[in-house]
């Protein structure tokens, strides 16, 4: 039976909870705190069942027959594994041993980027906390775990109504032998924005406290200028620093030798100096194919030395081919996903490139029946999302064409529906390459790829054409996040920014080139913890809620908001979260270590003259009616 660790957010900002309280009048304090947090739970319960839930409205429901998650069972005590290593030797020793592998090593990306590349990033937290303790006791042999950073951060907060350091503490608490992973965007931490130096490292070192052992830094335009701050934090964390470069373009491309091998090699090496434990190879859009990975991965190795975690997309269908021949080349680790969350814009398939290497020199040593059983799980939780999948219905050579980021595509494709552009989706595609020519062939991944979407999007819904937009006669009102970053907001391209789309976009202004973080003052972390602390009633803010307010003020804010008024949500189910409940079904949600609500919805009333609609439920056996206004 796994335990959600509840300790983090008791009854905040509830009115009754006071830690003296607690001490010295335990019982009538926990009646008061269940029942309070219960009341929360039912309201928010009620109010799905009667309006539904803004996200899902309007999009496919999961099947009537999908299945209800079962995690596999952990078979074992979990063996010592790559974070035991960390723990006792540090990042260094960690590097030397994955360099000493014969055997290919493998990080299942299933809870990360997994479900951010299919899934919009709305994976909920109980659906990876109830798999976690199989991945110990069953896959040990991981070298990691990407469960953190990217996008989930932000969509946790804003949409999932959790907190994303719960989750990833609950993770570490339940996989206490395998390392750890996030994504970092360096400076601008896990949000779309420089932000200033203290509080990316602030960020970092939370991060490593709360439970990341790998980092993987990247910065959107390959600047290393840009990615010291974030990589310093990380090695001065004792943890892993995976500095990465990201691969765009065609590297054995004559026509596009901006990004050619001696680009890659150099880049490489400006990260070795800046003290990356282990070299990072990001190939956000899958662009990299199997010849150009031989030859790639070869030279790294030779020319900088370091043991190198290859990160790849499936969007065009031949990324099995690039690792099978990344492996060939040496590679020491690359990324998949499981199965059920793998193909099309999220990782390869994990089990599937386990198999094809054994019996090999490079076999991975992975248990398949393990595998299966684990993605036989979350085969049965991407059941849940229907509302979240994107319907790309098969793989597509056209990520050659527009270079999407997989975990960019899926959202811009909802973007472009939420504008009435979905149909013309191919136009977005055409016109997203052509905005990247525009700006001079740049490197396009979170936040660079969403100003090139940001820009397309806008083209495509007035008609613009890349001609017009940069003839000087005719008149356009750039997106926010274009003038942004061409005034050098976001950092440096290789090679520049374009003069004259500059000169347009900036009306006069200047651009800078000096690193952003260098102008950005630090923040006066105390002022703002007792500024929010005030704001939110006096609510005590500890580092997790001040490093979330720092990233995402706004969201942060609504979201203790919500919290406020539906207490801890992110207990209950995920059918029961998205949809609400039917009259006779039974659920329970366990909001503390040991303490289940068994909650049973009974009948739904007809709205009353005032608009409200009463809903009657049984809670632990007892009726309670919850009244919430029909908005329908
Ligand atoms: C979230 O948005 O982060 C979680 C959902 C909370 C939205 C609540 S659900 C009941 C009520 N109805 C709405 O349309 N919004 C709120
Ligand atoms: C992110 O930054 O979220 C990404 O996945 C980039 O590939
Ligand atoms: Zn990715």
């Amino acid at each position: 039976e796994f335990v959600i660790n509840l300790l983090k957010h008791p009854t905040f900002l509830d009115d009754t909870y006071t830690t003296k309280f607690i001490d010295t009048t335990p019982d009538l304090f926990q009646f008061k705190k269940r029942r309070d947090r219960a009341t929360k739970i039912l309201t928010y319960i009620a109010d799905i069942t009667v309006n539904g839930h803004p996200e899902t409205a309007g999009r496919p429901k999961p099947h009537a027959e999908a299945r209800t998650p079962r995690a596999p069972k952990a078979h074992a005590e979990p063996a010592m594994g790559t974070r035991n290593l960390l723990e006792q030797h540090g990042p260094q020793a960690v590097a030397d041993w994955m360099g000493k592998q014969k055997k290919l090593l493998l990080t299942d990306t299933t809870m990360r980027d997994g479900h951010q590349s299919l899934l919009a990033t709305r994976m909920r937290s109980i659906d990876m906390i109830k798999v976690a303790p199989a991945y110990a006791a069953n896959l040990p042999q991981l070298f990691s775990v990407e469960c953190w950073g990217g996008a989930t951060f932000d969509v946790a907060y804003r949409f999932l109504q959790e907190c994303p350091w719960q989750r990833l503490r609950d993770l570490r608490a339940l996989m206490p032998n395998v390392m750890t992973q996030m994504l970092l965007r360096a400076s601008n931490g896990v949000g779309y924005t420089n932000y200033p130096d203290n509080v990316v490292q602030a960020f970092v070192k939370q991060a490593a406290l709360t439970g990341v052992d790998v980092f993987r830094v990247f910065d959107s335009l390959n600047w290393v200028e840009n990615m010291r701050v974030a990589m310093d934090a990380v090695i001065e964390a004792n943890k892993v620093c995976e500095g990465t470069v990201c691969y765009t373009g065609d590297m054995l491309d004559p026509d596009r030798a901006k990004y050619d091998l001696k680009y890659y090699v150099d880049t490489a090496k400006q990260l070795k100096a800046a003290g990356a434990h282990v070299l990072g190879l990001k190939d956000m859009a899958g662009l990299l194919k199997p010849a150009a990975a031989k030859q790639l991965i070869k030279t790294l190795k030779q020319e900088v030395g370091l043991p190198i975690h290859f990160h790849t997309h499936d969007t065009s269908g031949a990324a099995a081919a690039t690792i099978l021949a990344a492996a060939d080349a040496g590679v020491d680790c690359v990324d998949a996903a499981m199965d059920a969350f793998s193909g099309g814009t999220s990782q390869p398939c994990l089990g599937s490139i386990v198999e094809a290497l054994r019996h090999t020199d490079r076999d991975t040593g992975l248990d398949m029946a393990a595998i299966r059983s684990i993605s036989n799980y979350w085969e049965a939780v991407r059941g849940q999302y229907a509302a979240f999948e994107s319907g790309i219905p098969a793989p597509a050579s056209e990520v050659y064409l527009h270079e999407m980021p997989g975990g960019q595509f899926t959202n811009l494709k909802a973007q472009a529906r939420s504008l009435g552009l979905e149909e013309r989706w191919h136009e977005v595609a055409q016109t997203y390459a052509d905005v990247n020519q525009m700006f001079g062939d740049i490197v396009k991944v979170t936040p660079s790829s969403k100003v090139v979407g940001d820009m397309a999007l806008m083209m495509v819904a007035q008609g613009l054409t890349r001609a017009q937009v940069e003839d000087p006669k005719v008149d356009v009102a750039f997106p926010d996040s274009v003038v942004d970053m061409l005034k050098g907001n976001l950092g440096q391209p290789h090679g520049g920014w374009p003069e004259a789309i500059s000169k347009k976009v900036l009306k006069g202004e200047t651009a800078s080139t000096a690193r952003p973080g260098e102008s950005l003052p630090p923040v006066d972390l105390e002022a703002t913890r007792a500024k929010l602390s005030e704001e939110l009633g006096g609510f005590k803010i500890d580092d997790e809620d001040l490093n979330g307010y720092l990233m995402y003020p706004k969201v942060f804010l609504d979201y203790m908001g919500r919290h406020k008024a539906y207490g801890p949500v992110r207990t209950l189910p995920t059918r029961t979260f998205f949809y609400g409940m039917a009259p006779g079904e039974e659920i329970s949600a366990e909001i503390d270590a040991g303490k289940k609500l068994e909650i049973r919805l009974q009948a739904v009333a007809e709205t009353t003259d005032d608009g409200d609609v009463k809903v009657f439920f049984e809670l632990n056996g007892q009726p309670r009616v919850i009244r919430v206004p029909n908005r329908a």
